[in-house]
Protein backbone atom coordinates (compact mmCIF):
# COMPACT_ATOMS: atom_id res chain seq x y z
CA UNK A 1 0.00 0.00 0.00
CA UNK A 2 1.29 3.50 -0.71
CA UNK A 3 0.22 6.43 1.81
CA UNK A 4 -0.02 10.13 0.16
CA UNK A 5 -0.36 12.92 2.77
CA UNK A 6 -3.25 14.65 1.80
CA UNK A 7 -2.06 17.57 -0.85
CA UNK A 8 0.00 15.05 -2.26
CA UNK A 9 -3.10 12.53 -2.78
CA UNK A 10 -5.00 15.45 -4.04
CA UNK A 11 -2.50 16.55 -6.69
CA UNK A 12 -2.24 12.85 -8.04
CA UNK A 13 -6.13 13.19 -7.90
CA UNK A 14 -6.57 15.98 -10.22
CA UNK A 15 -3.90 14.77 -12.40
CA UNK A 16 -5.93 11.55 -13.48
CA UNK A 17 -9.17 13.76 -13.34
CA UNK A 18 -8.09 15.64 -16.29
CA UNK A 19 -6.41 12.80 -17.74
CA UNK A 20 -9.58 10.74 -17.84
CA UNK A 21 -11.85 10.52 -21.04
CA UNK A 22 -15.17 10.41 -19.75
CA UNK A 23 -16.13 11.85 -16.03
CA UNK A 24 -19.19 11.59 -14.14
CA UNK A 25 -20.15 13.11 -10.79
CA UNK A 26 -22.92 12.24 -8.39
CA UNK A 27 -23.73 14.57 -5.93
CA UNK A 28 -25.83 13.78 -2.50
CA UNK A 29 -26.98 16.85 0.07
CA UNK A 30 -24.08 16.36 1.63
CA UNK A 31 -22.94 19.05 -1.39
CA UNK A 32 -25.68 21.84 -0.20
CA UNK A 33 -24.75 21.06 3.84
CA UNK A 34 -21.90 23.90 3.45
CA UNK A 35 -25.39 26.25 1.95
CA UNK A 36 -26.90 25.67 5.21
CA UNK A 37 -29.25 23.43 3.11
CA UNK A 38 -29.61 19.94 5.78
CA UNK A 39 -28.93 17.08 4.68
CA UNK A 40 -31.93 14.45 3.67
CA UNK A 41 -31.84 13.05 7.37
CA UNK A 42 -30.79 16.36 9.29
CA UNK A 43 -33.89 17.66 7.80
CA UNK A 44 -35.93 14.72 10.30
CA UNK A 45 -34.55 16.32 13.23
CA UNK A 46 -35.95 19.28 15.18
CA UNK A 47 -39.55 19.81 14.66
CA UNK A 48 -39.72 17.12 12.48
CA UNK A 49 -37.49 14.38 14.80
CA UNK A 50 -40.96 12.32 15.42
CA UNK A 51 -41.30 11.42 11.64
CA UNK A 52 -39.43 8.71 9.32
CA UNK A 53 -38.67 9.11 5.91
CA UNK A 54 -41.88 6.65 5.48
CA UNK A 55 -43.97 9.18 6.84
CA UNK A 56 -43.00 12.17 4.83
CA UNK A 57 -41.61 11.29 1.83
CA UNK A 58 -43.82 8.29 0.12
CA UNK A 59 -46.43 8.50 -2.16
CA UNK A 60 -48.94 6.92 1.24
CA UNK A 61 -47.54 9.64 3.05
CA UNK A 62 -49.11 12.29 1.45
CA UNK A 63 -51.81 10.03 0.73
CA UNK A 64 -52.22 9.59 4.36
CA UNK A 65 -51.99 13.36 5.40
CA UNK A 66 -51.47 15.60 2.63
CA UNK A 67 -50.95 18.66 4.54
CA UNK A 68 -48.49 17.28 7.12
CA UNK A 69 -46.22 15.74 4.08
CA UNK A 70 -46.88 19.46 2.09
CA UNK A 71 -45.98 21.48 5.10
CA UNK A 72 -42.36 19.33 5.59
CA UNK A 73 -42.04 20.30 1.69
CA UNK A 74 -42.74 23.84 2.51
CA UNK A 75 -40.76 24.48 5.13
CA UNK A 76 -37.86 22.91 3.12
CA UNK A 77 -38.49 24.75 -0.23
CA UNK A 78 -38.21 28.12 2.51
CA UNK A 79 -34.46 26.77 3.12
CA UNK A 80 -33.80 26.10 -0.58
CA UNK A 81 -34.68 29.56 -1.75
CA UNK A 82 -32.82 31.27 1.32
CA UNK A 83 -29.45 29.29 0.56
CA UNK A 84 -26.74 30.34 -1.80
CA UNK A 85 -23.98 28.16 -3.89
CA UNK A 86 -21.09 27.27 -2.12
CA UNK A 87 -17.53 26.42 -3.22
CA UNK A 88 -18.56 23.12 -4.03
CA UNK A 89 -21.27 24.02 -6.68
CA UNK A 90 -19.12 26.67 -7.75
CA UNK A 91 -16.31 23.89 -8.54
CA UNK A 92 -18.19 21.74 -10.57
CA UNK A 93 -19.69 24.42 -12.56
CA UNK A 94 -16.42 25.45 -13.00
CA UNK A 95 -15.15 21.39 -14.35
CA UNK A 96 -18.10 21.36 -16.26
CA UNK A 97 -16.68 24.02 -18.92
CA UNK A 98 -13.17 22.64 -18.42
CA UNK A 99 -14.16 18.78 -19.13
CA UNK A 100 -15.38 17.80 -22.80
CA UNK A 101 -17.31 15.11 -21.56
CA UNK A 102 -18.49 15.53 -17.87
CA UNK A 103 -22.41 14.28 -16.57
CA UNK A 104 -23.36 15.70 -13.21
CA UNK A 105 -26.24 13.70 -11.76
CA UNK A 106 -27.67 15.00 -8.33
CA UNK A 107 -30.11 13.74 -6.11
CA UNK A 108 -30.81 17.31 -5.10
CA UNK A 109 -33.80 18.92 -5.45
CA UNK A 110 -32.53 22.42 -4.79
CA UNK A 111 -31.52 23.39 -7.76
CA UNK A 112 -28.04 25.21 -6.49
CA UNK A 113 -25.96 23.26 -9.12
CA UNK A 114 -28.00 24.98 -11.16
CA UNK A 115 -27.41 28.51 -9.49
CA UNK A 116 -24.10 27.84 -9.53
CA UNK A 117 -23.60 27.55 -13.34
CA UNK A 118 -24.27 24.35 -14.08
CA UNK A 119 -26.21 23.89 -17.60
CA UNK A 120 -26.14 20.10 -17.90
CA UNK A 121 -27.35 18.47 -14.53
CA UNK A 122 -29.39 15.25 -14.80
CA UNK A 123 -32.25 15.57 -11.98
CA UNK A 124 -32.32 12.06 -10.15
CA UNK A 125 -35.26 12.83 -7.63
CA UNK A 126 -37.04 15.74 -9.04
CA UNK A 127 -37.11 19.14 -8.16
CA UNK A 128 -38.46 21.08 -4.86
CA UNK A 129 -39.52 24.28 -6.54
CA UNK A 130 -42.09 22.19 -8.92
CA UNK A 131 -45.43 21.11 -8.20
CA UNK A 132 -47.61 18.17 -9.91
CA UNK A 133 -51.05 17.23 -9.79
CA UNK A 134 -50.81 14.38 -7.49
CA UNK A 135 -52.98 11.81 -10.16
CA UNK A 136 -51.84 12.81 -13.41
CA UNK A 137 -48.53 13.79 -12.59
CA UNK A 138 -48.43 17.00 -15.02
CA UNK A 139 -46.89 20.01 -13.52
CA UNK A 140 -48.68 22.70 -12.59
CA UNK A 141 -47.23 26.19 -12.70
CA UNK A 142 -50.65 28.32 -11.66
CA UNK A 143 -49.29 28.54 -7.95
CA UNK A 144 -47.56 31.45 -6.49
CA UNK A 145 -45.71 29.09 -3.86
CA UNK A 146 -45.26 28.84 -1.00
CA UNK A 147 -48.87 27.65 -0.06
CA UNK A 148 -49.69 26.70 3.55
CA UNK A 149 -52.11 23.94 1.99
CA UNK A 150 -51.67 22.19 -0.82
CA UNK A 151 -53.82 23.28 -3.09
CA UNK A 152 -55.54 21.23 -5.91
CA UNK A 153 -55.21 20.66 -9.63
CA UNK A 154 -57.41 23.25 -11.69
CA UNK A 155 -58.20 20.38 -13.97
CA UNK A 156 -59.35 17.46 -11.66
CA UNK A 157 -59.22 18.72 -8.42
CA UNK A 158 -56.71 16.27 -7.33
CA UNK A 159 -54.15 17.56 -4.62
CA UNK A 160 -51.05 19.75 -5.93
CA UNK A 161 -47.78 17.90 -4.79
CA UNK A 162 -44.49 18.45 -4.74
CA UNK A 163 -42.12 17.52 -7.95
CA UNK A 164 -39.33 14.89 -6.24
CA UNK A 165 -39.44 11.20 -6.21
CA UNK A 166 -40.52 9.23 -3.29
CA UNK A 167 -39.53 5.72 -1.71
CA UNK A 168 -41.46 3.43 -4.21
CA UNK A 169 -41.95 5.73 -7.81
CA UNK A 170 -39.97 5.29 -10.29
CA UNK A 171 -36.80 7.67 -10.92
CA UNK A 172 -37.83 9.83 -14.42
CA UNK A 173 -37.10 7.75 -17.48
CA UNK A 174 -35.00 9.80 -19.40
CA UNK A 175 -32.75 10.64 -16.10
CA UNK A 176 -32.33 7.38 -15.07
CA UNK A 177 -31.16 5.95 -18.76
CA UNK A 178 -28.75 8.78 -19.23
CA UNK A 179 -27.39 8.13 -15.65
CA UNK A 180 -27.07 4.79 -16.81
CA UNK A 181 -25.26 4.93 -19.55
CA UNK A 182 -22.89 7.81 -18.34
CA UNK A 183 -21.55 5.32 -15.36
CA UNK A 184 -21.34 2.37 -17.91
CA UNK A 185 -18.97 4.47 -20.17
CA UNK A 186 -16.68 6.89 -17.78
CA UNK A 187 -13.63 6.68 -16.76
CA UNK A 188 -13.29 8.92 -14.02
CA UNK A 189 -16.49 8.64 -11.00
CA UNK A 190 -16.63 10.50 -8.19
CA UNK A 191 -19.30 10.06 -5.54
CA UNK A 192 -19.83 13.41 -3.44
CA UNK A 193 -21.70 13.95 0.13
CA UNK A 194 -24.29 11.10 -0.52
CA UNK A 195 -25.09 7.98 2.02
CA UNK A 196 -24.85 6.26 -0.81
CA UNK A 197 -27.94 4.04 0.41
CA UNK A 198 -30.73 4.68 -1.40
CA UNK A 199 -30.93 2.82 -4.72
CA UNK A 200 -31.06 3.04 -7.79
CA UNK A 201 -28.67 6.14 -7.45
CA UNK A 202 -26.50 4.29 -4.92
CA UNK A 203 -26.01 1.27 -7.92
CA UNK A 204 -24.92 3.94 -10.04
CA UNK A 205 -20.92 3.90 -8.83
CA UNK A 206 -21.47 0.23 -8.87
CA UNK A 207 -22.52 0.30 -12.52
CA UNK A 208 -19.03 2.66 -13.24
CA UNK A 209 -16.97 0.22 -10.81
CA UNK A 210 -17.95 -3.04 -12.59
CA UNK A 211 -17.33 -1.20 -15.92
CA UNK A 212 -13.61 -0.07 -15.27
CA UNK A 213 -14.02 3.38 -14.15
CA UNK A 214 -11.67 4.94 -11.52
CA UNK A 215 -14.22 5.31 -8.37
CA UNK A 216 -13.45 8.07 -5.75
CA UNK A 217 -15.61 9.23 -2.75
CA UNK A 218 -15.42 12.71 -1.04
CA UNK A 219 -17.50 12.46 2.34
CA UNK A 220 -16.33 13.28 5.78
CA UNK A 221 -18.39 10.01 6.75
CA UNK A 222 -17.46 6.84 5.80
CA UNK A 223 -20.64 4.91 3.30
CA UNK A 224 -21.33 1.30 2.30
CA UNK A 225 -19.19 2.62 -0.94
CA UNK A 226 -16.11 3.61 1.09
CA UNK A 227 -14.78 -0.10 1.16
CA UNK A 228 -15.01 -0.14 -2.24
CA UNK A 229 -13.58 3.23 -3.49
CA UNK A 230 -10.51 3.53 -5.13
CA UNK A 231 -9.69 6.94 -3.39
CA UNK A 232 -11.54 8.13 -0.50
CA UNK A 233 -11.35 11.38 0.54
CA UNK A 234 -12.65 12.27 4.11
CA UNK A 235 -13.97 16.26 3.93
CA UNK A 236 -15.91 18.31 3.29
CA UNK A 237 -16.78 18.89 -0.20
CA UNK A 238 -16.69 22.84 -0.10
CA UNK A 239 -13.65 22.53 0.75
CA UNK A 240 -12.16 19.30 -0.87
CA UNK A 241 -13.88 20.22 -4.43
CA UNK A 242 -11.99 23.79 -5.46
CA UNK A 243 -8.28 22.40 -4.34
CA UNK A 244 -9.01 19.22 -7.19
CA UNK A 245 -9.24 22.10 -9.63
C1 LIG B 1 -21.11 15.75 3.42
C2 LIG B 1 -21.01 16.99 3.97
C3 LIG B 1 -20.13 17.86 3.34
C4 LIG B 1 -22.42 15.97 5.16
N1 LIG B 1 -19.46 17.45 2.28
N2 LIG B 1 -20.48 15.29 2.39
C5 LIG B 1 -32.29 -1.89 -3.84
C6 LIG B 1 -32.00 -2.34 -2.58
C7 LIG B 1 -32.78 -1.91 -1.48
C8 LIG B 1 -33.83 -1.04 -1.65
C9 LIG B 1 -34.11 -0.61 -2.92
C10 LIG B 1 -33.35 -1.03 -3.99
N3 LIG B 1 -33.83 -0.45 -5.09
C11 LIG B 1 -34.87 0.35 -4.75
C12 LIG B 1 -35.07 0.27 -3.42
C13 LIG B 1 -36.11 1.00 -2.63
C14 LIG B 1 -35.76 2.43 -2.36
C15 LIG B 1 -34.47 2.47 -1.56
O1 LIG B 1 -33.40 2.74 -2.06
N4 LIG B 1 -34.57 2.26 -0.27
C16 LIG B 1 -33.36 2.26 0.60
C17 LIG B 1 -33.56 3.29 1.69
C18 LIG B 1 -33.13 0.90 1.14
N5 LIG B 1 -35.66 3.21 -3.59
C19 LIG B 1 -36.71 3.71 -4.20
O2 LIG B 1 -37.84 3.56 -3.76
C20 LIG B 1 -36.48 4.49 -5.49
N6 LIG B 1 -37.40 4.06 -6.49
C21 LIG B 1 -37.31 2.88 -7.07
O3 LIG B 1 -36.40 2.11 -6.87
O4 LIG B 1 -38.32 2.61 -7.95
C22 LIG B 1 -38.41 1.32 -8.55
C23 LIG B 1 -39.78 1.17 -9.12
C24 LIG B 1 -39.93 0.33 -10.20
C25 LIG B 1 -41.19 0.15 -10.75
C26 LIG B 1 -42.29 0.81 -10.21
C27 LIG B 1 -42.15 1.65 -9.14
C28 LIG B 1 -40.87 1.82 -8.58
C29 LIG B 1 -36.80 5.97 -5.32
C30 LIG B 1 -35.91 6.63 -4.34
C31 LIG B 1 -36.35 8.08 -4.15
C32 LIG B 1 -35.58 8.76 -3.04
N7 LIG B 1 -36.17 10.00 -2.78
C33 LIG B 1 -35.57 10.86 -1.75
C34 LIG B 1 -36.56 12.01 -1.46
C35 LIG B 1 -36.51 13.04 -2.58
C36 LIG B 1 -37.26 14.27 -2.24
C37 LIG B 1 -36.75 14.95 -1.00
O5 LIG B 1 -35.62 15.46 -0.97
O6 LIG B 1 -37.52 15.00 -0.05
O7 LIG B 1 -34.33 11.37 -2.20
S1 LIG B 1 -35.14 9.99 -0.27
C38 LIG B 1 -33.65 10.88 0.05
O8 LIG B 1 -32.51 10.04 -0.08
C39 LIG B 1 -33.57 11.92 -1.07
C40 LIG B 1 -32.12 11.92 -1.36
O9 LIG B 1 -31.88 12.42 -2.67
C41 LIG B 1 -31.73 10.48 -1.19
C42 LIG B 1 -30.29 10.26 -0.91
O10 LIG B 1 -29.90 10.91 0.23
P1 LIG B 1 -28.45 11.56 0.31
O11 LIG B 1 -28.33 12.63 -0.72
O12 LIG B 1 -27.45 10.49 0.26
O13 LIG B 1 -28.50 12.30 1.71
P2 LIG B 1 -28.22 11.74 3.19
O14 LIG B 1 -28.84 12.71 4.11
O15 LIG B 1 -28.64 10.33 3.32
O16 LIG B 1 -26.64 11.74 3.33
C43 LIG B 1 -25.90 12.94 3.31
C44 LIG B 1 -24.42 12.56 3.22
O17 LIG B 1 -23.68 13.76 3.12
C45 LIG B 1 -23.88 11.82 4.46
O18 LIG B 1 -23.14 10.68 4.03
C46 LIG B 1 -22.94 12.84 5.11
O19 LIG B 1 -21.80 12.24 5.74
C47 LIG B 1 -22.50 13.65 3.92
N8 LIG B 1 -22.08 15.01 4.21
N9 LIG B 1 -21.88 17.04 5.09
C48 LIG B 1 -19.64 16.17 1.82
N10 LIG B 1 -19.97 19.11 3.84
Amino acid sequence: MVIFDYTEGLRLLTQRLYESRKVVVLTGAGISAESGVPTFRDALTGLWAQYSPEDLATPEAFERNPKLVWDWYAWRRDMVEKAQPNLGHLALAELEKRLEDFTLVTQNVDSLHQRAGSRRVLEYHGNITKTLCSKEKTELSEFALPLSTPPCCSLCGAYARPGVVWFGEKIPVDVLEKANAASRSCDFFVSIGTSSLVYPAAGLAEVALRFGAYVVEINPEPTPLTPFAHFVVQGQAGQVLPRLL
